[in-house]
């Protein structure tokens, strides 16, 4: 398949991310299959018009299954808020289409088996948007680790840091809404670090955790003011937070290596600090998204006299993706990551395999949520096979 013709449902913050994605991967990367922007999905008409007007949709509908009986769509892109993943995921997998969702892959772990079960038995193609395993920095700390070269691994300690919630008049956006977010930073943010965590360094075992919702209550947003961003435009009704603003927890790998997880949108100063360190018997490596070019990488075996962490810029063609992009040091962003996880969509089409990450990584990402919020209700250690 040389073509792939795209239906996108959902045209915000992640709808302009995989539009632009769409859009610049034939340029860079002319020898995958040529995703085809058909078509865009949102529920309020002159709001989805303007966006596939503005990202370069050919046309647009306003429901969703319109869109999945459709026979000139092939796969669907599904990032509208987490409660719509599951019925769309289900019927467009049976409509026979190649799905590609957000994560978290949906708001609960029960669902989230329903949704690969589902793929599987349409034998679809499916994946799911932990994007940041595709920065090159993050795939050559992975290249380290496979070959060997930091040893055995010891320790892996995870964070992603956000504060857009600190100002406690930031309204009651859906991502604080237990019924549509699924949870708090722990399924927006941990689910990020939990996945580089499997991708890195392997399962998990066993969890403990603990978690907290710092402002209990918000005002109510009006119309429009849903992003990150919003400030203003809020009404002077409130309503509940029911979701975890901050949850850490500590684990246990099952190949030995302890972990340590921490997720939250209250930490000032951090806009976007997705950030990990893992050592093993041989070295480290240190990531931190804000600076995505670069990983910190140490080795036991280097001359005393020049031991320290190095930084290694990962724009080399040496590089994963890099080749593909500008000379040397001339660095990429945020926007690459969706990119390069499209790419992998793509090829996965064209090869007839299953992309990396799929819906299996993101069903083992919600067993691992689920088991944290289990041995926070519970106050006890959980391991992931109970669940
Ligand atoms: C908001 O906290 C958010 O956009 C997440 O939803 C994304 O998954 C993360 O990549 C950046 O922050």
């Amino acid at each position: 398949m040389n073509q792939v013709q795209v239906g996108m449902i959902g045209y915000k913050f992640m709808g302009k991310a995989h539009s632009h994605a769409y859009r610049d991967l034939p340029m860079f990367f002319p020898k995958t299959a040529r995703p085809v922007m058909k078509l865009i999905c949102g529920r309020n008409e002159n709001d989805v018009a303007q966006a596939a007007s503005q990202l370069g949709w050919e046309s647009y509908v306003t429901d969703w299954r319109e869109m999945i009986q459709r026979d000139d769509i092939d796969l669907i892109d599904i990032n509208a808020p987490s409660d719509t993943h599951k019925e769309i995921a289900i019927a467009a997998a049976q409509a026979g289409k190649h799905l590609f969702c957000e994560k978290p892959l949906a708001l609960t772990l029960a669902d989230s088996r329903d949704m690969l079960a589902a793929a599987e038995e349409a034998g679809v193609k499916h994946m799911v948007g932990f994007n940041y395993r595709f920065a090159p920095a993050v795939i050559l700390a992975k290249k380290l680790i496979d070959e060997g070269r930091l040893g055995q691994i010891y320790h892996f300690r995870g964070m992603f840091l956000q504060d857009w919630l600190i100002d406690p008049e930031f309204p009651l956006a859906w991502r604080l809404q237990k019924e549509i977010a699924g949870s708090g930073s722990h399924g927006d943010l941990g689910a990020h670090v939990i996945d580089l965590a499997h991708y890195l360094v392997g399962d998990l075992q066993e969890v403990i955790g603990m978690s907290d919702t710092f402002v209990k209550e918000r005002p109510l947003p009006s119309a429009g003011t849903t992003g990150l961003s919003s400030k203003g435009g809020v009404s002077a009704e409130r309503g509940p937070v029911t979701v975890d603003d901050a949850t850490l927890f500590m684990a246990r790998f099952a190949n030995g290596a302890m972990g340590s997880f921490e997720a939250t949108r209250f930490a000032a100063g951090h806009r976007c600090t997705n950030s990990f360190e893992i050592n093993g018997s041989k070295g480290s490596v240190k990531f931190d998204f804000e600076r995505m070019n670069e990983l910190q990488v140490y080795f036991v075996e280097d001359a005393s006299d020049v031991q320290g962490f190095r930084r290694v810029l990962a724009t080399d063609p040496a590089h994963a993706f890099a080749e593909a992009w500008w000379p040397p040091g001339h660095t990429i962003g945020y926007e690459h990551t969706f990119i390069h996880e499209m790419v992998e969509m793509m090829d996965a089409i064209r090869e007839d395999r299953q992309p990396v990450p799929n819906f299996n990584d993101g069903v083992k990402c919600q067993a691992v949520l689920e088991a944290v919020d289990q041995s926070i209700e519970e106050r006890r250690w959980v391991a992931i096979s109970e669940l």
